[in-house]
């Protein structure tokens, strides 16, 4: 206990001169960035920034770790005499902020105010999942006088719990479900820990995105306005991951899980089921009705001996246009639902509920199969997260449809267990497709090589169709049908057309993993008519390529990064329906996406003191009036554009403004976490050199891992997470920077020690003593200039410090 008190004491004596150092540097003003009347030279300034964050919670570690990146090279490049900008922005853009509100006002409505929470309630409404950008609760501040349930099994969190955690009293928290209260709340809280943890900002710069910020709204539409007129950002149909719950897609950062998960396509086979109905299928009389099978082989059709149900599986009947029913899965309904596949558009409209059970036996007539009639039969390894949940039955090809088959043939037990008849089991498989190596019964052979034993032989199944999927499309060849004597890769195509054409087939997405949105619901895939910013076209992909290959990175892994997403960006969908943000200016119904107004934004920096200083929101001092802020301003700011007639700016204002960008830009480093590469960085890379001279194209960007606390994934559910505030309370600001700066440098995961920072107190202690004891012997000293063999050592030594440092 005494020397726990004593680290203590030691801790707070680091708070106290750190209060009192941070005081004169605000007195004397010394990271105010003050740009000069030239060009500057080479290594004359540097310019470095962090992604704004989300302003949806507390800044936490993760956060202090990429920002302590720009802080420490910033202070390297002061040190060494360079005129250094590091400002610092708020993003408040999108779903975070407005997800949590109406998170919050659900809650309201339903618990009351404040709410009273079901005692054992293990049912959240929502998931409150783990992300850098999700709100940050601080663990061990769950402990209400209402509810004793805030931490939910399985990390689900009441948001009115998260509001409490942030330090809100009950009578604050309903306000929070205004998603602007956030913006008025968040900014100062993280300005305060920020200047509490020391950073060298120049907070004149500092500013919030939305429309809350008329003059980042007129630089979003100018910037927005101007990839229009170049062509790239165009209208289109496209198939998007989509939040049903938001309205709206959902993008990387719009998701609590499923970062880069995208549409998987498959066909889906319409196995027709012959009349007369059973009696549980009597409310479809008179309708067309169809067992959906999704495949990703379509040509392997003519194969098809059965189906397959998962019997204890829960389907429906979904009318899909007037005339068609399609039995699936409910999941499966929703995602044709929004891609114009019910009759009832983005509403599922289920006639009947059913199981597999009342499937099993259904007499099929399916598209291309050389049997006329198949049966619905059971198979116990369907998984109801893929597909349709209805699978068609090709042994043959299939190696699981093989086994599952093989079993039922064999077990009489199995079939007797689901009442399946003898006469439903096919007695043969029917061959269909030659493979040199396998010959005509591929699944079979693969299956028997494996000495596979039963269709739950998971891993060796997934090699057996590892094997048959890669070479029956590589190297198979057709022995049925129209294309008899072709190769599979060829006509796999032309068949699937063929489907689609004569109705006998449609084409369904839907995500190729789980993704849920931040607010709570599972993502669909859906069909919209959307804004897209054109990455990934040709001219364009050339130049972000030729920028990176300018670029520092500072490692090969990043750049490896980069040059795969460029290898596959797409276009972007740039629009949306509800969040905050700033309006598509010709097209006001939508807002511009989150990553899509902070990919340029580094630029408005340069000028941002002219608006904001003191005021980051309206910018209430600012020498400029917001509408005078017109598009010409913009590009002669940023753009080299003629000089500005259209505007009553006064002119040395202006030339003030020119003169901060032309000395700022471009930016030399940026500093961020790897996982933005496959997104926001490039959007970054792209807009520069679509929207800048090639001499303001960045110069550096340094990508870092994910951080972890003593060596453990940081987790809010667990408790081992760390808000800056709490780590700066607890060690002290400078004793967090050590930990920091320890934590790690490459692209793998880095590591925030708790040890290194109660270390780095004691040791900071023990050389503050020093000084101490040197300042008060000092009348003791030698005086006069260095002289002597030791002061030559100590001059040498510094100087190697300063190369290695460098
Ligand atoms: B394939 P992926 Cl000939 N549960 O169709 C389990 N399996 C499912 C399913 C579900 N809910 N939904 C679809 N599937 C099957 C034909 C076929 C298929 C042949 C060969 C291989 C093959 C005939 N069955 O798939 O996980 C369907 O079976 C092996 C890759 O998205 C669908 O295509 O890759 C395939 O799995 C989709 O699986």
């Amino acid at each position: 206990m005494a020397s726990e008190s004593n680290s203590f004491k030691k801790r707070d004596r680091l708070l106290e001169i750190e209060v009192a150092v941070r005081k004169w540097w605000e007195d004397e003003d010394v990271f105010r960035a003050e740009s000069r009347d030239h060009i500057p030279k080479p290594g004359e300034k540097f310019f470095s920034t962090f992604p704004f964050p989300y302003m949806n919670g507390y800044l936490h570690i993760g956060h202090a770790f990429s920002l302590s990146k720009v802080d420490f090279a910033s202070a390297y490049h002061r040190l060494r005499g360079a005129n250094v900008l590091l400002p610092f922005g708020f993003h408040c853009t999108g779903m975070p902020i407005k997800a949590s509100a109406d998170k919050l006002s659900r809650e309201i409505q339903q618990f009351g105010n404040p709410p009273v929470f079901p005692a054992q309630d293990n049912q959240a409404p929502q998931v409150q999942e783990e992300s850098s950008d999700t709100p940050v609760a601080l663990p061990g501040q769950f402990k209400g006088k209402k509810s004793k349930v805030a931490a939910k099994s399985g990390g689900q969190i009441y948001q009115w719990e998260i509001m409490r955690s942030f330090g809100l009293t009950e009578s604050e928290i309903a306000r929070f479900q205004d998603p602007y209260e956030w913006l008025y709340y968040f900014p100062p809280l993280a300005v305060e820990d920020l200047k509490a943890y020391g950073l060298g900002c120049d907070w004149r710069r500092s500013f919030v995105t939305t429309d809350v910020n008329p003059f980042f709204d007129a630089f979003v539409r100018w910037q927005m306005r101007k990839l229009k007129s170049m062509g790239k950002i165009v209208n289109d149909c496209r198939y998007t991951i989509f939040s049903p719950l938001d309205g709206q897609p959902c993008a990387d950062h719009d998701r609590a899980t499923g970062e880069g998960v995208q549409p998987q396509e498959y066909t889906l086979i319409k196995m027709e089921v012959v009349k007369p109905f059973p009696l549980k299928l009597g409310p479809l009389e008179g309708k067309r009705v169809f067992l959906a099978a999704a495949t990703l082989r379509p040509e392997t059709m003519y194969g098809q001996t059965n189906a397959w149900v998962l019997p204890d599986g829960k389907y429906g009947a979904y009318e899909i246009s007037e005339t068609d029913v399609f039995i699936l899965t409910e999941r499966s309904a929703l995602n044709l639902a929004y891609q114009n596949f019910s009759k009832i558009p983005q509403k599922p409209s289920c006639l009947v509920e059913l199981t597999g059970y009342d499937l099993i036996g259904l007499p099929l007539r399916s598209p291309l199969s050389v049997n006329e009639i198949i049966y619905a039969l059971p198979m116990s390894t369907i998984l109801t997260n893929k597909g349709t949940g209805i699978v068609t039955s090709v042994p043959s090809d299939a190696p699981d449809d093989y086994m599952a088959l093989h079993e039922l043939k064999t077990k009489p037990d199995s079939r007797a267990k689901y009442g399946v008849k003898d006469e439903w089991v096919p007695s043969d498989i029917v061959p269909i497709i030659n493979i040199p190596e396998f010959g005509d019964k591929a699944a079979e052979k693969v299956c028997l090589d494996l000495k596979i034993q039963s269709p739950n032989d998971k891993d060796k199944l997934v090699e057996a169709k590892r094997l048959t999927y890669l070479k029956g499309f590589t190297e198979g060849t057709m022995l049925v049908g129209e294309f008899v004597g072709r190769k599979v890769q060829k006509i796999k195509p032309i068949i699937k057309k063929k489907l689609i054409e004569s109705n006998e087939a449609i084409i369904y997405r839907e995500p190729e993993k789980s993704v849920m949105s931040r607010s709570g619901d599972e993502c669909v895939v859906a069909l919209t008519d959307q804004w897209y910013i054109t990455y990934g076209e040709a001219e364009w992909r050339k130049m972000a390529e030729e920028c990176l290959s300018k670029m520092n990175l500072y490692s090969e892994e990043t750049r490896h990064g980069f040059e795969h997403t460029l290898s596959w960006l797409n276009q972007w969908a740039c629009s949306r329906s509800f969040g905050l943000g700033t309006r598509i200016p010709w097209d006001e119904q939508f807002l511009v996406e989150s990553l899509s107004d902070s990919s340029l934004y580094m630029a408005y920096y340069t000028v941002a003191h002219i608006f904001h200083d003191g005021d980051m929101y309206k910018g209430s001092k600012s020498l400029i009036r917001p509408e005078q802020m017109n598009d010409e301003v913009w590009e002669y700011l940023f753009c080299d554009g003629p000089y500005p007639k259209s505007t009553n700016i006064p002119s040395a204002v202006l030339s003030k403004m020119k003169q901060e960008f032309d000395y700022w830009y471009p930016l030399d480093l940026r500093v961020s976490g790897k996982d933005l590469i496959q997104n926001h960085l490039t959007f970054f890379i792209y807009n520069h050199t679509a929207l800048m001279e090639s001499r303001n194209w960045p110069r550096g960007i340094r990508c870092n891992g994910h951080i972890m606390l003593n060596s453990e994934k940081m987790s809010k559910s667990t408790g081992n997470f760390r808000t800056l505030r709490q780590a700066m309370e607890e060690f002290s600001a400078t004793a967090t920077r050590f930990s920091l700066a320890d934590a790690g440098d490459g692209v793998d995961d880095a590591n925030f020690v708790f040890e290194t920072a109660n270390a780095a107190i004691l040791r900071l202690m023990t050389q503050f003593k020093w000084m101490e004891d040197v300042l008060a012997a000092e009348s003791s000293l030698r005086t006069g200039p260095p002289s002597t063999y030791a002061d030559k050592v100590f001059e040498n030594d510094m100087n190697i410090a300063i190369r290695l440092s460098d």
